[in-house]
């Protein structure tokens, strides 16, 4: 069990849509015991396998705070069966834009079906940040960010300041 590292934009792999998995093995388990041990690293909320580099449609998410008890959720092929009407909007920010954060609005409730990790159907009603969050994961295993929901301004904006420190970072040797 490790952490692995995060893909960060513009990497190119945060575009691919996630392949569904074919079958829950020994892999799949490794795979979620190491999403779950970088997200919580990081710290973080709410990973998609993607974010390290990894292009299958897994999701690991806990929105339990910090002294609280964890509530550890693995979700495989995960898919959004319906959402509210109503809209709310959360301040969202994402491991692989790290230190940007901007209102995003999405249906204020939604019913996921996904596999668990012994490949049993689930559905779960999810609201509150539970429900941002598996939206934002869900959008992830499609190739989709939380900056696409955004005004084209300031997504140029923080694309722009990315790009420009990996070029840095490239001219100096370390990427
Ligand atoms: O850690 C995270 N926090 C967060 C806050 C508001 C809405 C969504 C999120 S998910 C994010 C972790 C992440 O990048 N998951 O893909
Ligand atoms: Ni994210």
């Amino acid at each position: 069990m490790s952490t692995r590292p995060l893909v960060i934009i513009p990497d190119s792999r945060l575009r691919l849509v996630s392949d569904p998995v074919g079958r829950i093995d020994a892999k799949t388990r490794a795979l979620v015991e190491d999403m779950f041990e970088t997200m919580y690293d990081a710290p973080g909320i709410g990973l998609a396998a993607i974010q390290i580099g990894v292009p299958e449609r897994v999701v690991t998410i806990d929105t339990a705070r910090e002294g609280e008890e964890k509530h550890p959720l693995a979700l495989i092929n995960p898919e959004i069966v319906s959402a509210s009407e109503e809209i709310s909007v959360y301040q969202e920010g994402c491991l692989s834009i790290p230190e940007y954060y901007e209102d995003v609005e999405r249906p204020a409730r939604v019913r996921v079906r996904y596999l668990d990790l012994n490949g049993e159907p689930q559905e779960i009603d999810a609201d509150g940040l539970l429900a941002t969050c598996v939206q934002h994961e869900i959008d992830h295993l499609n190739g989709v960010l939380f900056i696409d929901h955004i005004s084209k301004l300031k997504r140029d904006r923080v694309v722009k300041k990315f790009t420009k420190a990996l070029r840095e970072k490239e001219r100096d040797g370390k990427a």
